[in-house]
């Protein structure tokens, strides 16, 4: 197991890699170049500049999240073997600079979604939180400014904005898409991809859908077990694998997320783990808690444990944190309570694997 830490490079994240690296047993950043628009290719020049950054510090490069999909390849038109091609491209540029894992999501139109993005707790901490009526009620207008305000000027992973103008179209574009044929430009696109997965030693991980319920009557990917059994049988590459979002899992309490660790990693296709907690205050209401099991509603403990007896061997990564000791970052993604959480996770899989 290898712990590492999600950073942005160009100055845009008010972490430090000097800072990751103190936090101890992380051994690397899960970054991204959020500046090169989905579909282009990533250069070679591009990459080893953030290498660079990222090695000095004494930090490794194995993880990027995200590689985000073109549009038109979810839409599966005709304009999307150019941008697979590109993606291909962009993977061989990334093996050659050492990368072992991409994250991914497939969801359409937008990523993940909160309706408040800094809920005080009784704590005096604040936590991402979701209302599902308040959600279901807004606009899409409505979203993307409340994504905007609350994102401290920075990027909000996966609300990149050059997604915003085409948003209203993309949502109408897909009510007349069938989940089946949603399946099917995923298929498409794993096909292509598996391949050079393969052929470059890079292990891809899914990340689930979050959260994993319907909005907008958009079509849902990875939200359940049997979804994601699916997902994996589209293609049967092991490298076609995926990222074990505990925190957007978890917000559908049906799911049993120690049997899912059990069931993916003992498949040998959960490369990636996002370890995070959530609190729920009613079925679909829930906001999120510090990483530990005692504060939300997830057992962290059994996730671990379940992880290590199933030969789980790829990376962990603390998922959002609470802004807490009045820290300024972009929302969930603080420096205090993801380095708790590190070490929190840490702890937990010493004693795991201590105990056998
Ligand atoms: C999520 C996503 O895990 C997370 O932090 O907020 O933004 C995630 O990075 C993407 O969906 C992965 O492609
Ligand atoms: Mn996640």
């Amino acid at each position: 197991m290898k712990m590492v830490f999600r950073w942005w490079p160009n100055g845009d994240d008010t972490v430090t890699l000097a800072q990751i690296r103190q936090i101890p047993g992380v051994s690397g950043v899960a970054t991204m170049l959020s500046n090169v628009p989905a579909g282009e290719v990533w250069t070679p020049k591009m990459i080893q500049s953030v290498k660079n950054q990222v090695n000095d510090a004494g930090l490794e490069m194995e993880v990027i999240e995200s590689v985000n999909i073109h549009e038109d390849i979810k839409k599966g038109l005709s304009t999307r073997d150019q941008y697979i091609s590109n993606y291909i491209e962009t993977m061989k540029n990334l093996h050659e600079a050492g990368v072992k894992c991409i994250c991914y999501n497939f969801m359409p139109v937008m990523d993940w979604f909160r309706s408040q993005l800094d809920k005080p707790l009784r704590d005096g901490s604040g936590a991402m939180a979701y209302d599902h009526n308040y959600a279901s009620n807004l606009t899409l207008q409505n979203i993307i400014d409340s994504m905007m305000n609350g994102s401290n000027k920075m990027t909000l992973p996966g609300w990149e904005p050059e997604r915003f103008p085409a948003m209203a179209k993309d949502i109408e574009f897909y009510q007349g898409v069938s989940q089946e044929e949603y399946f099917k430009n995923i298929a498409y696109f794993l096909n292509a991809v598996m391949p050079y997965a393969e052929e470059y030693d890079i292990d891809f991980g899914v990340h689930p859908d979050d959260p994993p319920w319907p909005l907008f009557k958009l079509p849902k990917v990875v939200c359940s077990a049997e979804s994601i059994r699916k997902y994996l049988n589209l293609n049967s590459s092991k490298r076609n694998g995926l990222t074990l979002c505990t925190g957007s899992l978890g917000a559908n309490s049906e799911n049993d997320i120690p049997a899912m660790a059990k069931e993916f990693a003992a498949m040998g296709r959960v490369p990636f783990v996002h370890l995070r907690n959530v609190k729920h205050t009613s079925e679909k209401d829930f906001h999120e808690s510090s990483h530990l099991s005692t504060d939300g509603d997830l057992d962290m403990y059994a996730i671990v444990k379940a992880l290590h007896d199933n030969g789980f061997d790829g990376y962990i990564r603390p998922d959002h944190g609470r802004r807490i000791w009045d820290e300024n970052s972009r929302p969930g993604y603080g420096l205090y309570d993801r380095a708790l959480g590190a070490m929190y996770i840490q702890g937990l899989w010493e004693a795991v694997s201590k105990s056998k």
